[in-house]
């Protein structure tokens, strides 16, 4: 039996396939009595059992009948999501080389927590000693400086919420194949903090910077000695050094104790363990800029200094390994995000990519971060697809597959931003699928298993 109206769908319906209007939790709550619950009935607890746990008659509930754990000089998630992990994949070679995903599929709201962070490191995670870090600021400039991290803590800060995205993150996305992974070890490059510290535009005062430097080359202290080299036209624009991550300082694996953010490019301009920058006229022509971040298109031209993360999103919820258990309501959620400021619009469809219907997106919608979508959606228990698509403010919209490697060929490797599918089947079960009349098996893949970047 359907617990759900037919009269209520047909008046709530904004797109095919059971795709209800974005405002209609926010205006009419669940309106009990049109549907039953938005809990399975197998979970609803019956009033004779909710009597019992009310008069703690449960000799399950421990919790109600004794003294709860002491204080915690720092808290710890509960120990009943120790799943919520992020997934580690390495270089067997170079254990020090690899990344871990950020678990987005099992995460809510738009803040990424730190120790869900994801990693991008090329060698390991260096072990700073604050007191002997150093950054010196040189080159093109009237004076060159060195600053302490005390140095650095008695500047005036700002804090700037916005995303970090690797420019590799996704890549599994240019495989003749679809990926198998869930939704977070598939897009999980990406993450959403609130970073604290001080504007680069301020330091670059100091040093008093001359009219022939064009670029900044950062590096940072770990083992790779990594460099980036960034115009300076945005340096001066919006790039900070972060000392605080979501008001801590920031972890040792995301750049402790000071880093780059350059909002809205790659995640590798944002260098971790930052000790130096130098004012140059020309790029550095690092390893990340050459063998890496430099692509050949089909007209034969290879693109580089491709900085600008394109707008993107995903559905979170439902997504790749989730069941939906039977025919009912269910909310659909997931992130949009783009490097060239906000978010406009996200819409969603429930018949692969037919009809559209656009999502309520939450406040506050802030330039160059994680913004979250949401649309209730009325599963009919048939086989269905669906899909998300953002626009940015710049009226930017995320492509369909087919157009991106179209476009980009296949030997693309970074910035796949395409719109992502995800299959309803009958039972339920969720997974990633690309385009019905995409070529399956005349792509020959990549070869990217080993490298993030
Ligand atoms: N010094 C240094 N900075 C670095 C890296 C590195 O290996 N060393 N990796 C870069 C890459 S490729 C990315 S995507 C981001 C990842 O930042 P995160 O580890 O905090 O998520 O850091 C960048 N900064
Ligand atoms: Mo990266």
């Amino acid at each position: 039996m359907d617990r759900i109206n037919d009269r209520y769908l047909k008046e709530n319906q904004v797109a095919e396939n059971g795709l209800l209007d974005r405002r209609l939790f926010l205006k009419k709550g669940l309106q009990f009595g049109v549907i039953t619950s938005l809990a399975s009935t197998a979970s609803l607890v019956s009033a004779k059992e909710n009597d019992d746990v009310l008069k703690k008659k449960s000799s399950d509930l421990t919790w109600m009948h004794e003294p709860g754990m002491p204080f915690s000089t720092y808290g710890q998630p509960s120990k009943f999501e120790d799943n919520v992990l992020r997934y580690p994949s390495v270089n067997e070679a170079v254990p020090g080389n690899g990344v871990s995903w950020t678990p987005l599929h099992l995460m809510e709201g738009v803040i990424t927590a730190n120790g869900l962070h994801f990693e991008r490191h090329h060698n390991g995670v260096p072990q700073i000693n604050p007191k002997k870090h150093r950054l010196l600021i040189h080159g093109l400039v009237k004076k060159d400086l060195i600053f302490t991290i005390d140095d650095l803590l008695r500047y005036p800060m700002q804090s700037k919420t916005c995303f970090i995205e690797c420019g590799g993150n996704s890549n599994a996305g240019w495989h003749s194949q679809p990926s198998m992974s869930e939704a977070g070890y598939f897009n999980g490059m990406a993450s959403c903090s609130e970073w604290t510290g001080i504007p680069l535009s301020v330091l670059l005062d100091e040093v008093g910077t001359s009219k022939k430097a064009k670029w900044l080359i950062a590096e940072g202290a770990d083992a790779f000695a990594m460099q980036a080299s960034i115009p300076i036209k945005k340096a001066l624009d919006d790039a900070f050094l972060a000392l605080y991550q979501n008001g801590e300082r920031i972890r040792p694996e995301n750049g402790y104790p000071v880093r780059l953010i350059v909002p809205g490019w790659e995640g590798v301009l944002n260098v971790k363990w930052l000790h130096r920058l130098k004012l140059t006229n020309r790029p550095v022509m690092a390893r990340n800029e050459t063998s890496r971040y430099t692509e050949l298109q089909p007209s034969g031209k290879a693109r580089m200094f491709t900085f600008v993360m394109e707008a993107k999103s995903l559905i979170t919820s439902p997504s790749a390994h989730m069941i939906l258990k039977q025919s009912d309501l269910y909310q659909i959620t997931g992130l949009a995000w783009s490097g060239r400021g906000k978010i406009k619009k996200v819409e969603v469809s429930a018949d692969d990519g037919n009809s559209w219907a656009e999502a309520e997106l939450q406040e506050p919608i802030l330039d160059r971060a994680f913004t979250r979508f949401r649309i209730p959606w009325h599963w009919n228990g048939k086989p269905a697809v669906l899909k998300s698509r953002a626009t940015d403010e710049t009226g930017y919209v995320q492509p369909e597959r087919k157009k991106l490697v179209m476009e980009r060929g296949r030997q693309g490797f970074f910035h796949y931003n395409a719109i992502i599918n995800w299959r309803v089947d009958g039972d339920g079960f969720v997974s990633h699928v690309y385009d019905k009349d995409e070529t399956k098996k005349t792509d020959s893949d990549i070869s990217i298993d080993s490298d993030w970047d």
